[in-house]
């Protein structure tokens, strides 16, 4: 059966020639910033990457068909239209099946990026378990998905929405290792420090080529997350941050929402609450996180070449 995904040629070629390249994911754009915003910030984070010398490689679902390298109509499609739904993992078969079109979450963007070849993959922040998981067994495909896909995920942790300390042990029991990248801590999306501990910490996009390679040479079948907390001066006040939380949380609540509609609903509570500060901070460290993937993929393809030298 022929290759269902479409790749680019840019990122087709990039690819064949062992060039660096990271993949974007696009609920972030569809779902998670507000427009116009999400269609500036979609061509900032790959013009970021084309200027660091990477080749970006948005993905999404287009009228049925799975993307890896979006161009400028298809990146405006998903940023404007109303008719995007969310992609996880699941539904991927399903919109191709019924020929929709789909943002895709973390699980989904991980899934086609490694049927495409990609192995590096910057986004905002995972999904995880929600706090009332317990009752609700609410949990986000990307955990498991984690465990059998290949990639290595850039992100600012997990938003303090979730049960951070719940989606670290799920993590740990599902072998996905967790790695801070110039911190001891994890990180929590808006804020630099959740209080929550990592065992492994990395300084240097070469360190986690190593860990790729390592992984690939143990038969790893899973990802690697690298866990980059936004500067400390460009965070959340933690203050405004725990009352919007409160605040947010008892919103949802009221709403009677659930399902994959609640982290949408908190992100725009957090948008409108704060005035635009969290826009701003949500933009910053996905641009950190967009910084820091460019430079391990090209530590990934030296790597490469370095092992391909005869
Ligand atoms: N966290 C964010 N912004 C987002 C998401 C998570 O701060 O946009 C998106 C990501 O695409 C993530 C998805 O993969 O939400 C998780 O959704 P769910 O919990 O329904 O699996
Ligand atoms: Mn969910």
């Amino acid at each position: 059966m022929p290759n269902p995904v479409k790749v680019s040629e840019a990122v087709r070629s990039a690819l064949a020639e062992g060039r660096p390249v990271v993949a974007l994911e696009s609920t972030i754009i569809a779902h998670g910033l507000p427009r116009p915003q999400n269609l500036q910030a979609a061509h900032d984070f790959e013009a970021q990457l084309t200027d660091a010398g990477v080749t970006p490689a948005t993905i999404a679902v287009i009228d049925g068909v799975p993307t890896v390298g979006l161009n400028d109509k298809e990146l405006e499609r998903i940023a404007l239209s109303d008719d995007v739904v969310k992609v996880s993992s699941r539904d991927l078969a399903v919109a191709v099946g019924r020929r929709a079109s789909g943002a895709t979450t973390v699980a989904a963007t991980s899934t086609l990026a490694t049927l495409a070849g990609v192995r590096v993959f910057a986004t905002g922040g995972l999904g995880g378990v929600h706090r009332a998981a317990s009752e609700s067994f609410d949990e986000s495909a990307d955990l498991v998905t984690l465990s059998r896909t290949r990639i290595t995920v850039v992100c600012a942790g997990v938003k303090s929405i979730l049960d951070i300390p719940a989606t670290l042990e799920r993590l740990e029991t599902l072998n996905v290792p967790v790695v801070g990248y110039r911190t001891n801590h994890f990180p929590a999306f808006y804020l630099s420090d959740s209080g929550h501990e990592l065992e492994w910490r990395v300084d240097s996009p070469a360190e986690v080529a190593a860990i790729m390679q390592a992984g690939d040479q143990l038969g790893s079948r899973g990802a690697v997350v690298v866990a980059n907390p936004v500067p400390v001066d460009k965070q959340l006040d933690p203050d405004v941050h725990d009352g919007l939380l409160i605040e947010a949380m008892h919103a949802a609540d009221e709403a009677g929402l659930r399902g994959k509609a609640v982290s949408p609903f908190l992100l725009d509570f957090f948008q409108r609450e704060s005035g635009g500060r969290s826009l701003q901070v949500n933009l910053d460290l996905a641009a950190n996180n967009v910084a820091l993937a460019a430079e391990i993929a090209k530590a990934w393809s030296q790597l490469a070449q370095v092992n391909a030298a005869p």
